[in-house]
């Protein structure tokens, strides 16, 4: 087990139960670090899913994800990374409902877009994604750790 942080969001579907899924990450003994209600552009949508450009989903995943408000969270605990994708359940929530009934995705999304949350695949995406949201969250062992002022 390893003490890790990853990016968690309730996507603007189910940001109406943003309390609820909160309730879930802190009884799941994830802790939140911190929080903030943006509503992205759709050049942030773009920048923030670059890694799916190009496929056929694309051009709705980003335009539903700029369609309202989200929630991100830094979230902290043991092996947070996988500990928060275990708890959101598959990608699609009508597949989350059949193999994972009690995940986030199952209880609060409708399918493979309208998903209800968004969890970091590693802690690389995780770094990444945090800084995305949290410009001044100091996150210190990434791969500019060799940088900081005591080298
Ligand atoms: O990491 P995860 O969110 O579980 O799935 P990805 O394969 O990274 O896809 C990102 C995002 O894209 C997914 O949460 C919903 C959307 N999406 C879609 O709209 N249609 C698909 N066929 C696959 C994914
Ligand atoms: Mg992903």
């Amino acid at each position: 087990m390893v003490f890790q942080v990853t990016l968690a969001m309730v996507k603007p579907d189910a940001i109406d139960r943003a309390d609820d899924i909160v309730d879930r990450v802190l009884a799941s003994g994830l802790a939140v670090l911190n929080r903030r209600r943006v509503r992205l552009t759709l050049e942030q949508s773009t920048e923030l899913y670059m890694e799916h450009y190009g496929k056929s989903f694309f051009t709705e995943l980003v335009a539903f994800m700029s369609s309202g408000p989200v929630l991100v969270m830094v979230l902290a605990g043991n092996d947070a990374v996988s500990a928060w994708r275990d708890l959101i359940g598959p990608t699609d929530s009508v597949k989350a409902r059949e193999v994972a009934p009690k995940s986030i995705r199952a209880l609060f999304g409708t399918d493979n877009r309208l998903n209800a949350v968004h969890g970091s695949d590693s802690l690389l995406s995780a770094y990444r994604e945090i800084k995305f949201f949290f410009p001044t969250f100091v996150v210190a062992d990434t791969q500019e750790s060799g940088s900081n002022a005591l080298s």
